[in-house]
């Protein structure tokens, strides 16, 4: 491991809101990452920005009536927000549109023109769908049609969402443009490939192999399949939003959002060096043989970053420097449900920031974090963390470490003023081990390991207090109680070092608490583990870190994510409790519709004629828009036998036909399975 290290996240698209799952996945590790090499004395960046080209984009930008250049800009400033509610800090947030970042363009263009001059692009003439009445190629997402495989309709051009196929959008049946609904014709278009096998073998296959040993199995195993059957792949999309391709041929074209993405990087570095008035520095990082550059990045990512980006880093032959690690992480749901805005499963992150602290986010996530396997946000988990790690634990042991110091001391931090006990002793040198495991954890992408071992010296803080018992040695052995007293300080001031990178507002609060001068982040972990106490502390100024998490709010938390999938999806909530017996009083019975007929003085009526086994009934019911009379007869019903019978417009009705409604007005009649007999009781 060098000391100079450049570390990037994923460039979210800008292009929707983003949640817990991608900032556990790319961010907030980076983050803590990044903060703990610079108390390690070294030299770091930060590079971010949003991902600002693509179809979606267009089309999303299209569907909000702006342009997309508008559209990106407001979900940069929303998505800068939300990092900024982590704490997220880069040493710049750029992005990748003309309009916020003057170097992507050229130097994506300068990529191309010199990977194509060193042979590593080619071109050929493909067949694609194009639609005569909006005069464009439709790139896959544009057309919809009947899926090839499951016969489903709404398959896209690029994946069936019925069977998950990836389907070729020339396969679809009955193919429309999804913008107009016309039918799109076949008509052929030049694409330029970039020629991934070729480079693969020059170079990217023995670099990959070279660090078998460095990369998470998650990686290896996924790029060693990739590699094994590689494939060119294009690079350039007929759409008019994008870097245009710096060819004559190429009129009309764009680079491929995934091409120009990755770029963003440097020329994001670019940028931030131009702003700090040295614009050749960049240089110093990407193309210093000494420099690491890491990527994090969520599991979806890990082919563009470990195969495409290093093969364009590598053939333009500009003296690049290839990454040294890609820590990906894999997927993060929310209380067993993938996240997604759309679908109503997610959780308002403004609304989230001013109930709970950034601190207190960063911690559970982190604690949760799809290190090695998937896995999950939970409201419980959140308050068990934050009860029993951050209030119980960690602020536990400030508050009453720092109140009796108060209290009983003068306010002011003892010396040690008698022989530290044994059990002292090992609390003392613990903490130097304990900073080493903690940067270790931390350097092999260990994110949880890191914070569990805060917590355990915060345990081992808390024991020492306990056993040694200053509440009764102050009246017997007060020379006793100032060392105990001390170790703990000395403890805490230790931790402060450790909640730095994970928690940084609370490593400052607990230096402030400890009456100390700086930060912890100025100080850096050298000085972690060293005595600073032995001739006696500031004036202590006890406060709470962290508020308890009562049940109270778990449960409405849980309601209102409740709430929100029910508002996205149409659905009533579940009325109140009812007990078995009020349940038994309602009588259902299967009927056998006999013949329907339309109500003769109502439209959305139609009158029944249902045999219910032990009697015949006329029942009016309102599904005349959703169901044909004649389809009904014969077809078994589940009738609601025991209501009172009520006249609607002059007919009157001696039951209920039980159907399944929803917000939007879709109706279906409840049905049972055939064989069963009219009369028979449903329970
Ligand atoms: N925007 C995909 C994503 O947000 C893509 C990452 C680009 S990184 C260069 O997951
Ligand atoms: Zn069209």
């Amino acid at each position: 491991m060098g000391s100079k290290v450049l570390v990037t996240s994923a460039l979210p698209y800008a292009n929707g809101p983003i949640h817990f799952g991608h900032v556990v996945g790319a961010y907030l590790p980076a983050d803590v990452y990044v903060r703990t090499r610079r108390m390690m004395g070294h030299q770091v960046l930060y590079i971010c920005g949003t991902d600002e080209h693509g179809v979606t984009i267009v089309q999303n930008a299209e569907k909000a009536g702006m342009n997309p250049q508008a559209f990106v800009d407001k979900w940069h400033e929303e998505i800068k927000k939300t990092f900024d509610g982590f704490g997220i800090e880069f040493d710049i947030f750029s992005g990748t549109s003309a309009g916020r970042n003057p170097f992507h363009a050229p130097l994506s263009r300068e990529f191309f023109l010199k990977l194509h001059g060193n042979g590593y692009i080619t071109d050929r003439t493909v067949k694609q769908l194009y639609c005569g009445s909006c005069k464009r190629f439709l790139a896959d997402r544009y057309v919809e049609g009947t899926c090839p495989r499951c016969g489903a309709p709404g398959a896209r051009g690029d994946e069936c969402p019925s069977c998950g196929a990836w389907v070729d959008p020339l396969e679809l049946k009955e193919p429309r443009c999804k913008q107009c609904g016309a039918a799109p014709v076949v008509k052929e278009t030049r694409h330029w490939f970039l020629d991934l096998p070729r480079l693969a073998e020059e170079k990217i296959k023995e670099w990959f192999h070279s660090k078998a040993g460095e990369w998470k199995p998650n990686v290896l195993t996924f790029v060693e399949n990739m590699l094994s059957d590689l494939k060119d792949r294009p690079i350039t999309r007929d759409l008019d939003w994008g870097v245009p391709v710096p060819l004559e041929e190429a009129e009309g074209k764009v680079l491929y959002v995934w091409f120009d993405a990755p770029i963003g990087y440097i020329s994001a570095t670019m940028q931030l060096f131009q702003a700090r008035g040295e614009p050749e520095a960049w240089k110093n990082w990407w193309k210093d043989p000494e420099c690491e550059l890491i990527h994090f990045i969520g599991k979806d990512n890990i082919p563009f970053h470990v195969v495409v980006f290093p093969s364009m880093l590598y053939g333009v032959k500009d003296g690049y420097i290839l990454p040294a690690n890609v820590p990906a992480n894999e997927f993060y749901n929310l209380e067993g449900k993938k996240f997604s805005t759309s679908m109503g499963w997610y959780i308002p992150l403004d609304l989230f920031f001013r109930e709970f602290p950034t601190d207190a986010a960063r911690y559970a996530l982190i604690q949760s974090a799809p290190e090695t396997k998937d896995s999950d946000f939970t409201w419980k988990g959140f308050q068990t963390r934050v009860n029993n790690d951050l209030a119980d634990n960690l602020g536990n042991l400030a508050a009453r470490v720092l109140r009796f110091v108060e209290r009983y001391q003068e306010g002011k931090i003892p010396g040690p003023q008698a022989p530290p006990s044994e059990r002292e002793k090992e609390l003392l040198a613990l903490r130097g081990k304990k900073v080493e495991e903690f940067t270790r954890a931390v350097l092999e992408y260990k994110f949880r390991r890191a914070a569990t071992v805060l917590m355990e010296l915060s345990r081992e803080g808390n024991r020492i207090f306990d056993d040694g018992k200053p509440w009764v040695t102050r009246k017997t052995d007060p020379n006793k109680t100032a060392t105990t007293l001390w170790t703990c300080c000395e403890t805490l001031r230790t931790l402060a070092f450790l909640c730095a990178p994970l928690m940084p507002a609370t490593g400052r609060k607990i230096w402030e608490m400890l009456g100390l001068e700086g930060s912890p982040e100025k100080e850096g972990f050298s000085k972690a583990g060293e005595e600073v106490f032995r001739g006696g502390g500031g004036t202590v100024r006890p406060s709470i870190l962290f508020q308890k998490i009562p049940d109270e709010t778990v449960q409405a938390q849980q309601k209102a994510l409740v709430q929100r999938l029910q508002e996205a999806r149409g659905l009533e909530p579940f009325a109140p409790p009812v007990t078995f017996e009020e349940f038994t009083r309602l009588d259902m019975r299967v009927g056998e519709v006999l013949s329907a007929r339309k109500h003769p003085k109502a439209d959305k009526l139609l009158v029944l004629d249902v045999d219910l086994g032990l009697e015949r009934r006329t029942i009016v019911t309102g599904i005349a828009e959703h169901y044909d009379p004649k389809e009904l007869a014969g077809r078994k019903v589940i009738v609601l036998a025991n209501l009172p019978y009520r006249k609607f417009r002059g007919i009157e009705s001696q039951g209920m036909v039980l159907a399944s409604t929803t917000t939007d007005g879709g109706v279906q009649l409840l049905g049972v399975d055939p064989g069963a007999p009219p009369g028979a009781r449903v329970s």
